[in-house]
C-alpha cells in the first residue's frame, strides 16, 4: 500500500482495517461500470435472465441492487487492472487473491441501504477467523460535505468482527442444542444495541470522489450512509469480494449460517461461489476453483 499517500482519515490496512486508495479508477471505466450497473439494474424483476437480482439484501433496501454481476465480465476485468489490488493486498499480509463474487447497489435518497454490519454471511463459506477484503468503488461523489451517501467505516483498532465471527461459527456448529440457540436469539437485539452505540460515536465517514476506492477487510464494522436531498437522484456504488488464494473451502458453515439465519427469520443468503468451484471440495484449497478470477 502507499503509506506516502495515507492520511489517517484514509486509514491504514494493516492497521485500521481499511484503507483509501485514491484516484486509481480511471474515467473510461467508470463510464463502462456505469454501463455494467445499468445493465445489470435492467434485469430487475425479470427472473427469466436467472440473475440473483431483487430490491432488498438480507436486512438492506435499495432502488437498484444485484449480488450476482457476472465476476468474469470485460469491465470488471479493467477495474481490476487499475486497481492493482494484487501489490496493495501482497504489502498487507503477502498473500495472493482471488475475485469470488461483485455487487452493484444504486441507493437512493430515503433508502436504507445497510446497517452495521460485517460481511460474516459473504463469507460464511471461509473459517471463521481467515481474513478477506471488499473493494467499494463509488460511481458518484459521497461524503459528508456532499450527499452524504457513502459507507462509513470503524477502524478494527476500536471494535473489529473477529470475535463476533467466532460466536457465529460456533453457534452455527450447536444447532443440535435449539436451547442454546433461543438464548442466543433472545440475547441477540441487546447485544447489537450496545455495540452498535459504540460503532455510531467510532463512525468514520470517507469523502469520496469517482475513481477513488475504500478497501476494508472482512472484520470491519460498515455501514451504508443514506443519501441526503440534493441535485442526485442517486448514488451508484460496485462492491468486489476478494477471498485468499490459499484459503480452505468451508461448505459447511454456509450451509449452516443459512439454517441458522432462516430460523431467526432473515432472508437466505445466496450461496455466492458454490457454481464457481467445479471439483473443489470441503477442506480444500480456493485457488483449485475453476471459477473464481485472480487478483492481478
Ligand atoms: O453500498 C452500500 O450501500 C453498502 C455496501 C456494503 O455494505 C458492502 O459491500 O458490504
Amino acid at each position: 500500500m502507499h503509506h506516502d499517500q495515507a492520511t489517517a482519515a484514509d486509514g491504514d490496512a494493516r492497521r485500521d482495517g481499511f484503507t483509501i486508495l485514491r484516484g486509481r479508477v480511471r474515467p473510461e471505466t467508470l463510464r463502462q461500470l456505469e454501463a455494467l450497473l445499468d445493465q445489470e439494474a435492467r434485469s430487475l424483476g425479470a427472473p427469466e435472465t436467472g440473475r440473483r437480482v431483487g430490491r432488498a439484501t438480507a436486512g438492506g433496501d435499495y432502488r437498484r441492487y444485484s449480488n450476482g454481476v457476472d465476476i468474469a465480465h470485460a469491465a470488471v476485468g479493467d477495474l481490476l487492472d487499475d486497481l492493482q489490488l494484487a501489490r496493495t493486498l501482497s504489502d498487507v499480509d503477502g498473500r495472493a487473491w482471488l475475485l469470488s463474487q461483485v455487487f452493484v447497489f444504486d441507493l437512493s435518497a430515503g433508502d436504507a441501504g445497510l446497517r452495521w454490519h460485517s460481511d460474516f454471511r459473504s463469507y460464511a463459506f471461509l473459517p471463521a477467523t481467515e481474513h478477506a477484503w471488499t473493494a467499494w468503488v463509488p460511481l458518484d461523489p459521497v461524503g459528508p460535505d456532499d450527499q452524504h451517501g457513502g459507507v462509513a467505516v470503524v477502524p478494527t483498532t476500536v471494535y473489529s468482527g473477529t470475535e463476533e465471527a467466532k460466536m457465529f461459527a460456533f453457534t452455527c456448529g450447536a444447532l443440535d442444542d435449539m436451547e442454546y440457540i433461543g438464548k442466543v436469539m433472545a440475547g441477540l437485539e441487546g447485544f447489537n444495541a450496545l455495540r452498535n452505540l459504540l460503532l455510531d460515536k467510532a463512525a468514520i465517514e470517507p469523502a469520496m470522489q469517482p475513481g477513488d476506492t475504500l478497501l476494508f477487510d472482512r472484520f470491519v464494522f460498515h455501514r451504508s450512509m443514506p443519501l441526503a436531498e440534493g441535485p442526485r437522484r442517486s448514488r451508484r456504488a460496485l462492491a468486489l469480494r476478494l477471498v485468499p488464494a490459499d484459503g480452505e473451502y468451508r461448505p459447511d458453515i454456509h450451509r449452516t449460517q443459512q439454517m441458522l439465519y432462516s430460523a431467526a427469520g432473515v432472508p437466505p443468503h445466496d450461496a455466492p461461489i458454490a457454481h464457481l468451484m467445479g471439483d473443489v471440495a470441503q477442506g480444500e484449497r480456493l485457488s483449485g476453483a475453476p471459477g473464481l478470477v485472480p487478483v492481478r
